[in-house]
């Protein structure tokens, strides 16, 4: 995706409905796929902010179905928010409309922008700062998951089909390694091997959905901990973002992307392995938080399976950084030379991490 001039990015912004002056403007977040602005808009006199974010339209082919889902979930979230008392200004995305009442705009390069209002007094961590943020989010998360549990799957379009197909994701990546495009598989043997010996793992999720014994419901999909607002004064999980990936999908998804990024003891690319572990108290915390938000509506398997739901979001993930690398780096944003390499790199170590305390993972479950 070509991003946008910041001097046009004022223009589009002003497609939106948002009547003011914008009196500032600049890239925000840490994300991996959209390009993201904060903007201050002062409105008689009032600062107001907005997010503004170019959307990944490389990525997210069909822009119309993917604002749907988001407009579909969000006014239903605004329903059950409002209907427990809550302030669904603050604990749900807020689609701000174009001036002609669409919910994007798309130029005519084709390129697509969005607004939503922007969540204040509260902060997206890209690391766990206290464990407590971290068990806030895991009920906020939970919570989002049973929130949604009435929710009518069958009108969310899949934005990404296969998002978490492991199995799907590994042919992706044999095939990116028989390329080899870019002449870079044989510098990470090390790493393709890695993948090559779990490969009979993979499809151990999705063969259970496929057979029903696992439910398919609404999940978000992406929940990393900096996709979730953690309200400054109250220190609680406000509101969960990023809502482009929220289709039907597996709870254990959402559990074992969450410790996939948060129960690490490294940031997601870190390059010192030796600092790469799973804090298992961190995990435990999770898994306290997650089934306390899911209020019972897990099923005894989705419990018993929540350490390979780690297992597989942080095998998968570290496969789709490699396949990127092997690629060129076309889809994940990246920052410097070899960044998907190291993305990949962290994640392997935490899934040699996992398995080396798999007993003490499924006992911490047992405990809950
Ligand atoms: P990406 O798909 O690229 O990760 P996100 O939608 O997650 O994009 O946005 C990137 C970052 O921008 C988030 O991690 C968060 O810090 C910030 N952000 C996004 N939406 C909001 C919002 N409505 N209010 C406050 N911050 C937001
Ligand atoms: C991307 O959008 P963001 O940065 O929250 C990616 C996730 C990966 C994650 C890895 C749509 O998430 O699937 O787990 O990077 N999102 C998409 O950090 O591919
Ligand atoms: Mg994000």
């Amino acid at each position: 995706m070509e991003k946008r001039k910041l001097q046009n990015q004022v223009a589009l912004f002003e497609k939106f409905s948002v009547d003011g002056t914008i009196v500032k403007m600049g890239e925000y977040g840490s994300g991996h796929i959209n390009a993201t602005y904060l903007v201050d808009v002062d409105e008689n006199g009032k600062i107001e902010q907005y997010i503004f974010q170019q959307v990944n339209t490389d990525i997210f082919i069909d822009i119309d179905q993917l604002m749907q889902n988001i407009a579909g979930v969000t006014s239903y979230l605004t329903k059950q928010i409002e209907a427990r008392n809550g302030d669904p200004k603050r604990e749900t995305l807020q689609v701000i409309p174009t001036r002609e009442g669409k919910n994007f705009y798309r130029d005519e390069d084709g390129q697509a922008y969005r607004v939503y209002r922007f969540i204040t007094d509260a902060t997206s961590f890209d690391a766990v700062e206290s464990p407590k943020d971290f068990y806030e989010s895991a009920v906020a998360f939970g919570n989002f998951q049973y929130l949604l549990s009435e929710y009518p799957a069958e009108t969310l379009y899949e934005t990404i089909p296969d998002f978490h197909h492991t199995g799907k994701r590994f042919q992706a990546f044999c095939e990116a390694v028989k390329a080899d495009s870019c002449g870079r598989a044989a510098s990470v043997q090390k790493e393709i091997d890695f993948v090559m010996e779990r490969a009979k793992e993979m499809t151990f999720l999705t063969d259970l959905l496929e057979k029903k014994e696992l439910p398919l419901r609404v999940t978000h999909n992406d929940t990393k901990l900096n996709n979730i607002m953690i309200d400054n004064a109250t220190g609680k999980g406000i509101c969960v973002i990023d809502l482009d990936t929220v289709m039907p999908g597996s709870s254990l998804y959402d559990f074992g992307d969450s410790i996939r990024f948060g129960a690490n003891t490294a940031v997601e690319d870190e390059q010192d392995l030796s600092k790469v572990s799973l804090d298992l108290d961190l995990y435990e915390i999770y898994v306290k938080g997650y089934l306390e938000g899911c209020k019972g509506s897990l099923t005894d398997l989705e419990v018993e399976l929540l350490p390979m739901g780690a297992k597989m979001m942080t095998l998968e993930c570290g496969m789709r950084f490699l396949t990127d690398h092997l690629q060129g780096d076309t889809y994940f944003r990246i920052h410097r030379v070899n960044h998907n390499l190291d993305r990949c790199r962290t994640q392997f170590a935490l899934v040699a991490d996992m398995e080396k305390k798999w007993d003490e993972m499924q006992a911490i479950v047992k405990k809950y």
